[in-house]
Formats: C-alpha cells, sequence, structure tokens
C-alpha cells in the first residue's frame, strides 16, 4: 500500500474516531526517547508512592515495543470530560464534599473501552490481518508523551497533557498496531514563564516543573492510597473527598475549555454533603457509587477521605456522626474520625474518644489516639 492510501486510510479512521465521540486523533511511532530516561530517574527518586503496578511495569512504559511485538505506530486519542464549569470557590464551601471532574460521571475506563474496540473492528477492515491493542489507562504505556509526539498537545509543567485552544479536561487512550502509518507532527510546549499550577498547589506536590512528587498531590492521597493519610497533608486537602483538579482549574489554556456534549460524560454525582456521606452505610455506597470511578476505593476510602474533609469543615454539626463512626468495623475509618474529632472539638473531646476507644488494638487508631492526646493533653494522656 503506498503513502498516498495509507493518508486516506488515515483520515477515514480519523472521521471515524470523531463520530465515536473522540475529539482528538494522532500518530506516532513506538519509540519515546528522552521520557523513557525521565521515567527511570523519576522512581528511583519515589515519586511513585506505592503505586507498584509503575514499577512492574517499568520495561514496558519506557519501550512500547515490549507491550506489542512488532508494534509500528501507535494511535492516539482524547476524550473530553468537561461536565460541567470549575473554579476556584468550591474550597470555601466547607461542608460539601469536592469530587474532581473527571469522576462526575460513568467510569471512563467503561465508556471510553467500547468506542476503543469500534475503532479497532475499523482498523482491520481498513488493514486486513493486521495486529491491534487497546489500552485506555489499562496497561503499561506513558500516555501523555505518547499523545504529545502524536500532535495532541503537550505535557505541561503540572504534568498533564493540554491544548492550546482546549485546554486539559480530557481522557487519553491508545490504540497500538504492526501497521506503519505516517506519524503526525508532534506538538509544542505552550507553559512559556507561566507557574500558576505550581503556585496553586496545596500540598506543593509540583517539585519542579514538569515533575509530580505523586505521594503529595491529593489525587494520590484521595484516590490511589490504600491506608493512612499522612497527618501533614491533611488540612491541606481541604473539602477534597476524590482527587484534585486545582493545577487545572487554574491554567490559562482552561479557559478554552468547552463543556462536553457527550451524553457519558454529564455531570452524574449530586452536590454531596459530607456529613450525610460519613453516616454512609455499605449497602447505599455501592448502590449509590456503582458505574462511579468512586467506587474503586471502597467505603472504607472514601469515609476515611470524607472523616478528614469533616476534620477542615469546621462544623460542629459533625461532631456527633464523627463519634459514632468510632464505632465502625474499619480501623482506617476510626483512625481519620479521631482525627477529625481533635480537629473540630479540640481537648474537650478526649474523654468521649478515650471512651469509645477504651478496648481498641488496631495499632493505626492507637497512634491517632495517642496523637490527640497529646496535643491536647500535654502529652499526658
Ligand atoms: C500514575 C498516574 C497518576 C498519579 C501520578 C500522576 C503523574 N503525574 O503521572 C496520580 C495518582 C498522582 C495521578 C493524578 C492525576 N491523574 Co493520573 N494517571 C496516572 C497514570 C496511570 C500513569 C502516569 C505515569 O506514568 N506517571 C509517571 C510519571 C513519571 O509521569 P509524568 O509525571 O508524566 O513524568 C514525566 C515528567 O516527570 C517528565 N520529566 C521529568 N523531569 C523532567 C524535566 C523536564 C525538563 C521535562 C520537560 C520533563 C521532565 O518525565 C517523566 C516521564 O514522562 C496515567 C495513565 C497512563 N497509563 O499514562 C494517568 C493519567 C496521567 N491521569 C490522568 C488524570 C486525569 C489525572 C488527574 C487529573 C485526576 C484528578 N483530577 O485527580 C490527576 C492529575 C494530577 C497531576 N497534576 O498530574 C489522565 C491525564 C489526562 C491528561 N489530560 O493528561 C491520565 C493520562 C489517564 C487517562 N488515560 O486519561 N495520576
Ligand atoms: S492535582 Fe492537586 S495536589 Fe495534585 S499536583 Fe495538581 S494541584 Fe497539586
Ligand atoms: S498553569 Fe501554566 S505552567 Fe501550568 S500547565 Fe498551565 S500553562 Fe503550563
Amino acid at each position: 500500500m503506498n503513502l498516498v492510501e495509507k493518508k486516506e486510510k488515515l483520515a477515514r479512521l480519523e472521521s471515524f474516531a470523531e463520530s465515536l465521540g473522540f475529539d482528538g486523533f494522532g500518530v506516532t511511532r513506538p519509540e519515546l526517547g528522552p521520557v523513557g530516561e525521565r521515567f527511570g530517574k523519576w522512581l528511583r527518586a519515589g515519586y511513585d508512592g506505592e503505586m507498584a503496578y509503575l514499577r512492574r511495569g517499568a520495561e514496558q512504559r519506557k519501550n512500547p515495543r515490549l507491550v506489542l511485538d512488532g508494534v509500528k505506530s501507535i494511535l492516539c486519542f482524547r476524550t473530553n470530560y468537561y461536565a460541567m464549569e470549575k473554579d476556584m470557590s468550591y474550597i470555601a464551601h466547607r461542608e460539601t464534599a469536592d469530587i474532581s471532574i473527571y469522576a462526575l460521571n460513568k467510569d471512563y475506563h467503561d465508556v471510553i473501552t467500547p468506542r476503543l474496540r469500534e475503532m479497532e473492528k475499523r482498523i482491520h477492515t481498513q488493514f486486513e490481518g493486521c495486529r491491534t491493542r487497546i489500552y485506555v489507562d489499562t496497561g503499561p504505556l506513558l500516555e501523555k508523551p505518547l499523545a504529545q509526539q502524536a500532535g495532541l498537545g503537550w505535557v505541561g509543567k503540572h504534568t498533564n497533557l493540554l491544548t492550546q485552544g482546549t485546554g486539559s479536561w480530557y481522557f487519553l487512550s491508545e490504540i497500538l498496531t504492526d501497521v506503519a502509518l505516517p506519524q503526525s507532527q508532534p506538538a509544542d510546549d505552550h507553559c512559556g514563564t507561566c507557574r500558576s499550577c505550581i503556585d496553586i498547589c496545596p500540598t506543593k506536590a509540583i517539585v519542579a516543573p514538569y515533575v509530580l512528587d505523586a505521594n503529595r498531590c491529593i489525587s494520590y492521597l484521595t484516590i490511589e492510597l490504600k491506608g493512612v493519610i499522612p497527618v501533614e497533608y491533611r488540612k491541606a486537602i481541604g473539602n477534597r473527598i476524590y482527587g484534585c483538579d486545582d493545577c487545572q482549574i487554574v491554567c490559562p489554556w482552561n479557559s478554552y475549555a468547552t463543556k462536553t456534549d457527550d451524553p457519558d460524560f454529564q455531570k452524574k454525582q449530586d452536590t454531596l454533603k459530607l456529613i450525610d456521606l460519613i453516616q454512609i452505610t455499605d449497602a447505599t455506597f455501592r448502590q449509590r457509587f456503582k458505574g462511579s470511578p468512586i467506587k474503586r476505593i471502597k467505603r472504607r476510602g472514601l469515609l476515611r477521605n470524607v472523616a478528614v474533609a469533616l476534620g477542615n469543615s469546621g462544623n460542629p454539626q459533625a461532631i456527633p456522626p464523627l463519634i459514632k463512626v468510632l464505632d465502625d468495623d474499619e480501623p482506617l475509618i476510626r483512625a481519620h474520625a479521631v482525627w477529625a474529632l481533635g480537629e473540630l472539638a479540640g481537648g474537650e473531646i478526649l474523654p468521649v474518644i478515650r471512651k469509645k476507644l477504651n478496648d481498641e488494638n488496631e495499632d493505626i487508631v492507637r497512634v491517632e489516639l495517642a496523637r490527640v492526646v497529646a496535643r491536647f493533653n500535654g502529652g499526658c494522656g
């Protein structure tokens, strides 16, 4: 097949991608150059926290040829998820749970995977006998640098991919194939001297331009981290209970973002009150967050985050429900409730906590208790 024929087929694939709801499409080669090296450096610095899967697939992430033998091209796609406009005023609504925009609707893996399968079928009809593999954050690929090479945008200082005239509120996905296709023109960096994302970050997680220490990132702390949230980040988490949008909200390029009309990415979550969420049962959790990405962190993860947010809420009405969850079966929830009660009620709450946790055996809860006692009782508790 000659180049002209390939270009024609690619143009047809691009319009098919558009009809499926993808709003950006490009092709790159399966090489990453210096990016692979930087990824190795990032892992050596320990910036990956407990995300063991990043280390497990490290060699493949650095080299897509190890992901699909004989791969010659990677087709990259963008999907707009900008369901609602958002500015920084959300942090003042301290009694309301803040959920990242990307998590307000259906789980994107469930929405984008069938679209990629349709795309894959179409590639097979265009290039008979070819091999393909699809990914939407489901495999060992460095999706952002690949998308930059495919011309979909550039990896900004906040480390997300963003595009001139579009912003960054979109998901990435890919199809690897052994067909050699014409490559797109890589996108240039347009961050310039701006550093708004670095300055706004509540936990100073962007430790240098283009470098994120995930251990500090609220998205990691509220979603990926399974255990206790380090005490030094709890206040900075504010009312964020699932992910964080700040570095994207302040990005000047996001003033060009347009809301998606994709029916699968309309805002589905109602506004949630923290005080209601802390009282949620396992059955209600499963029913309420069915199909939502929030189900990933399970009730124990959600209530851990909600307890932290309530500790930051300044709302004394949260004290009785927090006392109630000191009886919860889940130590992770009890531990964070102890902290929250200390924040909301100070030393006065100590007798209540002590009585409730008299027979407490779990170390993570005992540590929190000791900390509150030391803080409000001069250390002689
Ligand atoms: C692990 C992960 C996370 C981690 C780590 C984030 C990160 N920056 O990588 C955590 C849990 C923190 C996270 C958070 C979020 N994530 Co995430 N995440 C991933 C995942 C699974 C892997 C990313 C990865 O490999 N990171 C490893 C590090 C090394 O990559 P990196 O930060 O880009 O590192 C590069 C730079 O450090 C650079 N570098 C180092 N030194 C230097 C020096 C210079 C001069 C330069 C230029 C570069 C440079 O080289 C490194 C290698 O490329 C991808 C899906 C995928 N498979 O790619 C989704 C993905 C990146 N996440 C996504 C989203 C939406 C988010 C959140 C916005 C969700 C939210 N609202 O809470 C936040 C954003 C936080 C942020 N500021 O980045 C989207 C991003 C879409 C986009 N527009 O870019 C992705 C692509 C998922 C998807 N399929 O759509 N995520
Ligand atoms: S997502 Fe939030 S915590 Fe993470 S880097 Fe961006 S602003 Fe910082
Ligand atoms: S806020 Fe500024 S520095 Fe950060 S990604 Fe956007 S343009 Fe780049």
